[in-house]
């Protein structure tokens, strides 16, 4: 009777050691898609936009903007904005993409977009 209680916990210790490990072997590929960050840098100036890369992979993309006009400018994309940055300011704006497609991005001020400070970021 109580060689067959202990080989009955002898087995259930197994099979709960045998879960742990294949709970340990599917979460680190969880924490690495949520480790995913890209990092564009984004000039702006009368009347243009100039990004170090276009295109950037679902998640979050940290824009480093950067005032090298001499008038004042912001940036704006997927509804949200960095501050109105004057002349060699700069600011850094975290958006999170969920979807691939392509975002539209712009400076606020008016006449800034319509005289070329626009363009479209790709999320792939
Ligand atoms: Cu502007």
């Amino acid at each position: 009777m109580k060689t067959k209680i202990l080989s009955a916990l002898a087995a259930a210790a197994i099979a709960a050691a045998a879960t742990a490990t294949a709970q340990a072997a599917v979460r680190p590929q969880a924490t690495h898609s949520s480790a995913l960050l890209a990092r564009v840098n984004v000039a702006a100036s009368e009347f243009k936009f100039v990004l170090n890369k276009k295109t950037a992979r679902r998640g979050v993309v940290v824009f480093k903007v950067t005032n090298v006009g001499k008038i004042s400018h912001d940036f704006e994309i997927s509804g949200r904005k960095t501050k109105m940055l004057s002349h060699g300011q700069s600011a850094t704006l975290r958006v999170t993409f969920l979807r691939k497609g392509h975002y539209p991005y712009k400076c606020t001020v008016p006449g800034h977009a319509i005289a070329g400070m626009k363009g479209v970021f790709t999320i792939t």
